[in-house]
């Protein structure tokens, strides 16, 4: 027996696939190596592009972002030349984000699902993908007490992110890797606050970038550009403050809201890309296809879209004997993987300084600041970043 599709991972890749596949009557079981409560409650992404929102919508699985979520339209840069403020959504396609968190976006994919009849195996860890080349591809899972399981299937979706098994399936020599160390790290840390500003903040500072996000009405996530090899617990709280009121200029622009640090981690800003995303009946979503880095929020929303083209492509194979669409599968995502690492990668040359030492320094900060310049000034150059900055 076994199910049609098999889904390696409970994150938004994984589960939008899962509640779009399971609502066109394909059989699906999803495994996930984390507890429910754990993936419930694991703070990451925040910011839905609108298209984020409409696929969600167009499944029926936007109910609850629509009635907690905020619509969230406005950015400021705060430079050593002043500051400014960007209106995206009256800019480009006139479309702002809209505030959500990861985890109460997977809580409600994971209620959908499981009240619709889904199952999802929680605390089970794929081990590895066998059979990828022939039509039975099947996962090894250990459940905590190591005890193993196989779950044979017609295809495999590996929506289990950069480290996971799906990815280590595919031999190295039948997948192009594409691959950047864009040489900056953040702490980023979640506070218990309210947010500091009503926009998204982005401070450029000799010292270093910082961020300014807001998560929702009491919590409010901070990023600040730091060392690499900088341990995680190595700043104090007032080391984090200090740094985040003085790069985001406090001083002139208005005190911070402080709180206590709920969660911090380091954050390497890092690109990764396969070509193909597929390996015989083995497809790879989301993190697990391509990382792109946080700098512009893409991912959550990248790994939405890849899931909804997938549950299409499965649902013409299983349904309809159709398999073109699969054929397809990963050129259509790679063109919308690219897009969003290519303003990614614009967004970190705009907020850092170059590592690169061929580069020097001066050189590529004014180049910075002549881009702000363009920035605050061009409204051409506003619609092209409100374009890319919420789309996909
Ligand atoms: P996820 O969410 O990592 O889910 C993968 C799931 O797979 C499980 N897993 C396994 N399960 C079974 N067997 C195995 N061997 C397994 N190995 C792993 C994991 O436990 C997990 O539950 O991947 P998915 O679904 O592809 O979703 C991707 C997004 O989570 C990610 O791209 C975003 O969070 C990135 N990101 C942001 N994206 C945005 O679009 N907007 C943002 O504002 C934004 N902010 C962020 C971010 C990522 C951050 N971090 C932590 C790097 C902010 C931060 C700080």
């Amino acid at each position: 027996p076994g199910s049609d599709v098999v889904i390696l991972g409970a994150g938004p890749a994984g589960l939008v696939l899962a509640n779009l596949l399971h609502q066109s009557g394909i059989d699906c079981v999803v495994l996930e190596r984390a507890s429910r409560e754990h993936v419930e409650t694991r703070a990451r992404a925040g910011y839905l592009a609108p298209e984020t929102v409409r696929i969600l919508e167009r499944h029926g699985l936007a109910d609850g972002l629509r009635a907690r979520g905020r619509e969230h339209d406005v950015c400021e840069f705060r430079t050593p030349e002043g500051r400014f403020r960007l209106r995206y959504g009256g800019l480009g396609r006139g479309e702002p984000h809209t505030v959500y968190p990861q985890q109460s976006l997977v809580s409600d994919l994971i209620a959908e699902f499981t009240a619709a009849g889904g199952r999802i195996a929680f605390e089970t860890e794929a081990r590895s993908v066998t059979g990828v080349d022939g039509d039975r591809p099947t996962v090894l899972t250990h459940d905590l007490d190591g005890r193993p399981t196989q779950w044979p299937a017609s295809y495999v979706a590996g929506c289990d992110g950069r480290h996971g098994a799906a990815r280590r399936a595919i031999p190295a020599a039948d997948a192009r890797r594409r691959h950047s160390d864009h040489g900056v790290s953040w702490l980023a840390v979640l506070v218990a606050a309210p947010a500091s500003m009503d926009a998204v903040g982005y401070a450029v500072h000799r010292e270093g970038f910082a961020g300014h996000m807001s998560r929702g009405p009491e919590t409010t996530r901070y990023y600040l550009q730091c060392d690499r090899g900088t341990a995680t617990d190595s700043w104090s709280e007032d080391r984090i403050w200090s740094a985040l009121a003085h790069r985001l200029r406090a001083d002139e622009y208005g005190p911070l809201r402080e709180g206590p640090v709920l969660e911090r981690g380091i954050v390497h800003l890092e690109s990764d890309v396969l070509r193909p995303l597929r390996h015989g009946s083995l497809f790879l979503v989301g993190d697990a296809a391509s990382l792109v880095s946080p700098s512009a929020a893409k991912g959550a929303n990248l790994a939405v879209l890849e899931a909804e083209i997938l549950a299409q492509a499965l649902a013409a194979a299983v349904l309809r004997g159709d398999p073109r669409p699969l054929l397809r599968y990963s050129d259509r995502c790679l063109s919308h993987i690219w897009r969003a690492q290519e303003f990614s990668h614009w967004m970190i040359r705009l907020l850092h300084a170059p590592t690169a030492p061929q580069e020097s320094s001066g050189f590529h900060d004014s180049l910075r600041y002549a881009r702000l310049e363009s920035l605050r000034t061009s409204r051409s150059h506003q619609d092209w970043f409100a374009e890319n900055y919420v789309g996909l």
